[in-house]
């Protein structure tokens, strides 16, 4: 199986273009960008032959699962939490996304999440979700697992989401485990209270050291370890069990495709590593399939 960035021949951040100068007849180093990733004329005769491997491993396979993270929703304007620009390059993952961090100072960690409600409501679906909505199509099986709390896959259709971290819209009582949706008043300068019980409101996320829902990661193994093919879009795969995902898949005899723009934890292992903004490149993979399956 060709991989598009062979592993073991490049560097950490050297990235595509790197793996590229490495090939026959291939002299000259490219800048990548990323923004103009598939529109890159140099590479597009390249390009076109792995995304029609690609195609054709669509075309086989039957049961297709695809995880996202946060580089999915970042070209609609919702921060990642890692790298350059990220929310923890600004604020500290252990005060304001655990346990003892809400127990701590409850208010600050409900500013965030009020903030970033509003930022989240604010934005819309990019291409990379409506690109997933379709792919659905080309499987017997499909299974959309996302990390994200964003909504944004629902948003754009995809009605049936392994949400493994929660959702940011909806709030849950700490005790007796009665779900609030988002509409409910959020008092900033109080901890809101459990109408029912008197408990701690929280928004239901999953915060670092907490269990995520079993029945949902539950279902995202299973579907990962009879998986054909998987896809990881815009993940760091460093946050676990997620990022467990892939592997287990990849152990049990899957093609792993990666969509990152960075390298990742997953870029060694994966089958094809695509570095493109998943906006991008997604929509021009569905492209490319129903060019492929077109009757002319
Ligand atoms: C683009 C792009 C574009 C940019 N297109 N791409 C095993 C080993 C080691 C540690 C552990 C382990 N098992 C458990 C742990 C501990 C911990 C963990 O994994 N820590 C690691 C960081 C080391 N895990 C947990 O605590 C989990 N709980 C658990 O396992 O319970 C059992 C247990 C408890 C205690 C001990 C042991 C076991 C819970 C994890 C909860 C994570 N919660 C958060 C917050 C959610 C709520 C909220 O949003 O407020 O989830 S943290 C944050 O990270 C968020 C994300 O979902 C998650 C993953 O981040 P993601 O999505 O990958 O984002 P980024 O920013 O990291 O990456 C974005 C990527 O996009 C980048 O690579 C960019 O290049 C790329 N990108 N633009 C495509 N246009
Ligand atoms: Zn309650």
């Amino acid at each position: 199986m060709g991989t598009f960035s062979p592993a073991g021949r490049r560097g950490r951040g050297e990235g595509i273009w790197e793996s590229v100068e490495l090939l026959p007849g291939r002299g000259r180093r490219l800048v990548f960008d990323a923004n103009n990733c598939i529109g890159n004329r140099y590479l597009s005769g390249y390009l076109d032959r792995v995304l029609g491997d690609v195609v054709q491993v669509i075309l086989k396979a039957r049961s297709c699962v695809v995880l996202t993270g946060a580089g999915i929703s970042a070209e609609s304007g919702v921060p990642t939490f890692r790298g350059k620009e990220g929310l923890w390059g600004k604020f500290r993952p252990e005060e304001l996304a655990t346990m003892e961090a809400f127990m701590a100072n409850p208010k600050i960690v409900w500013e965030w999440y009020n903030w970033r409600r509003d930022l989240m409501g604010s934005v819309m679906p990019n291409k990379g979700h409506y690109a997933l909505v379709e792919l659905r199509s080309w499987f017997q099986r499909y299974t959309l697992v996302t990390q994200n709390v964003d909504n944004l896959h629902r948003l754009a259709g995809s009605d049936e989401v392994l949400e493994l971290h929660g959702n940011i819209y909806r709030n849950i009582c700490m005790d007796c485990r009665q779900f609030f949706d988002a509409a409910v008043e959020i008092d900033p300068t109080a901890i809101p209270q459990c109408k029912r019980c008197g408990g701690k409101i929280r928004p239901d996320v999953v915060w670092f050291g907490e269990l995520l829902p079993s029945e949902v990661i539950d279902e995202a193994f299973e579907r990962s370890a009879e998986a054909d093919l998987f896809l990881s879009v815009g993940t760091s795969a460093l946050v676990h069990p997620a990022a467990t995902l892939p592997l287990v898949a990849k152990r049990n005899g899957a093609i792993l495709i990666e969509v990152n723009p960075e390298e990742t934890a997953l870029s060694e292992v994966a089958d094809y590593h695509f570095p493109c903004p998943s906006g991008e490149f997604l929509p021009q993979l569905l492209t490319e399939l129903r060019e492929s399956t077109c009757v002319h």
